[in-house]
C-alpha cells in the first residue's frame, strides 16, 4: 500500500541519489547511461508513477505533479552536466588539434623554430655604431645635419678647394651620374661637402657633425666598400685654434671608447685642411698593448682632420678674418670593423643572419 508520504521521501530520496550519480559522471557516453538509469522506463522514477494508481483521487494528483518536478528537476540537473561536458570536450579538442607549426618545419627538413627566432630584429652593426656615434657627440654639445648623396662638383670638390684638374681630386675615385654636363653631377665621395653646405648658410657659430653614406669607385675587399658610411664633424666660431680641434678629438675618444682609451695626431694632408692631421685611437682590441688588428702598434688610424682652409671660408661667405675652425671625418663602417675584429668589411653587405644576430 503506497501513501503520500512515502511516494514524497521516495522522490527526495531519488532526486538526491540521481543528482550524485549525474554529479560524478566524467564523459557525455557514460551521462547518456546514467540519464537512462534514473529517468527512462525501466527506472524506479517510472516505477513510482505506475504506483500512483493506488492513491487516492486528490492524493494522487498532488503525487503526480510532485513526480513530475522530481522529474524535471532531475532533468534539468542531467541538462547541465551535459553542457558542462560539452565545454570541457570542446576545450580539449582545441588544444589537441591546434596546428603545431614547429613540427611542420621539422617534417619539411627546415630548421625547427627556435625560440629565439621569434625575437625581434634590430638595427644593422653600421647603424648601432652611427646611432651611438651620434649620441657620444650629442652629449658633448654637438648637433646632427645630413646632406643630400647626389651633390654638384662644386660642393664636393670645388668649394673644398679643389678647383677643376686639381691633382688632389685623384683622392677619391668618383662615380658621376649622367646629369647636366659630364662629371658635373656625382655620388658624394664624403661627407665634408655637408660642411660646404652648411657654411654657406651662414648660421654661425657651428658645432655640427655630419653622418652618411659616401660612394666611391673602390673595388671592394677586405677594407673597403664601394658604398660605405662616414661622419664628418665640424666647429666654427671665432678664437677656435688647433688646441681646440685636439681637445674634442680626445673628449670623444674617451666618450665613445671608454676610460682609458686616447688620440693622437700625425700630419697629414687634405686640399680643404691646413695644417691636417690623421688621428689615431687606441686600439680598442688590445687597449694599446699591441696586436694583430693595430699590427702591434697599439693604435689605429680613424679618420682625417685639421683646421677649416681660409679659402673653403671664402668659398662660403665666411670671413675667415674673424672666424676660424676645424673639422674632422671618419669612416663607420672601418670603425664598427675595428671594434668587432671583422677581419673582411664585405660581411656588412652579405646579409647573412648568422653574422648580423652577433650584435
Ligand atoms: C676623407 O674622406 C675626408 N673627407 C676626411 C676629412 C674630413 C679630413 C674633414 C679632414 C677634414 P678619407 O678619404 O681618408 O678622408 O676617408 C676617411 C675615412 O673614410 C677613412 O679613414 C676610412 O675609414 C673611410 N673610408 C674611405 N674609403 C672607404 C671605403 N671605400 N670603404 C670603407 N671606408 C672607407
Amino acid at each position: 500500500m503506497t501513501d503520500i508520504q512515502t511516494i514524497r521521501s521516495t522522490l527526495a530520496n531519488l532526486r538526491s541519489d540521481g543528482e550524485t550519480r549525474l554529479g560524478g559522471v566524467a564523459d557525455l557516453e557514460t551521462l547518456a547511461e546514467v540519464e537512462r538509469s534514473i529517468l527512462g522506463k525501466r527506472s524506479a522514477l517510472a516505477g513510482l508513477g505506475a504506483a500512483l494508481k493506488d492513491l487516492a483521487g486528490s492524493e494522487r494528483a498532488e503525487a503526480g505533479q510532485a513526480l513530475q518536478q522530481t522529474r524535471q528537476a532531475l532533468s534539468d540537473f542531467a541538462r547541465q552536466v551535459r553542457d558542462e561536458l560539452d565545454r570541457r570536450d570542446a576545450e580539449r579538442r582545441l588544444v589537441e588539434e591546434r596546428l603545431d607549426l614547429s613540427e611542420i618545419a621539422c617534417g619539411s627538413r627546415r630548421p625547427p623554430l627556435a625560440a629565439s627566432s621569434r625575437s625581434a630584429g634590430h638595427l644593422h652593426l653600421v647603424t648601432q655604431t652611427r646611432d651611438e656615434l651620434e649620441e657620444t657627440f650629442i652629449s658633448m654639445g654637438f648637433d646632427v645635419v645630413e646632406g643630400p648623396e647626389v651633390e654638384t662638383d662644386w660642393y664636393n670638390f670645388e668649394a673644398l678647394n679643389m678647383p677643376p684638374d686639381h691633382p688632389a681630386r685623384g683622392m677619391w675615385d668618383t662615380l658621376y651620374l649622367r646629369l647636366g654636363s659630364p662629371e658635373t653631377v656625382l655620388l658624394r665621395t664624403h661627407t665634408s661637402p655637408v660642411q660646404v653646405r652648411l657654411m654657406s648658410k651662414g648660421d654661425l657659430p657651428i658645432y655640427s657633425v655630419m653622418p652618411g653614406r659616401c660612394y666611391r669607385r673602390d673595388t671592394p675587399d677586405a677594407r673597403h666598400l664601394p658604398v660605405f658610411h662616414q661622419i664628418e664633424g665640424l666647429v666654427v666660431d671665432e678664437g677656435i685654434t688647433f688646441g681646440d680641434m685636439a681637445g674634442v678629438i680626445e673628449v670623444f675618444t674617451e666618450a665613445f671608447f671608454g676610460e682609458g682609451m686616447h688620440s693622437r695626431l700625425r700630419p697629414s694632408f687634405f686640399p680643404f685642411t691646413e695644417p691636417s692631421a690623421e688621428f689615431e685611437v687606441t686600439c680598442p682590441i688590445c687597449a694599446g698593448a699591441g696586436c694583430r688588428t693595430c699590427s702591434g702598434s697599439g693604435w689605429i688610424e680613424l679618420g682625417g682632420c685639421g683646421m677649416v682652409d681660409p679659402n673653403v671660408f671664402t668659398a662660403t661667405g665666411i670671413d675667415p678674418e674673424r672666424y676660424s675652425g676645424f673639422a674632422f671625418g671618419f669612416g663607420i663602417d672601418r670603425l664598427a670593423q675595428v671594434r668587432t675584429s671583422l677581419a673582411d668589411m664585405r660581411a656588412l653587405l652579405d646579409n647573412d643572419v648568422r653574422f648580423l644576430s652577433q650584435f
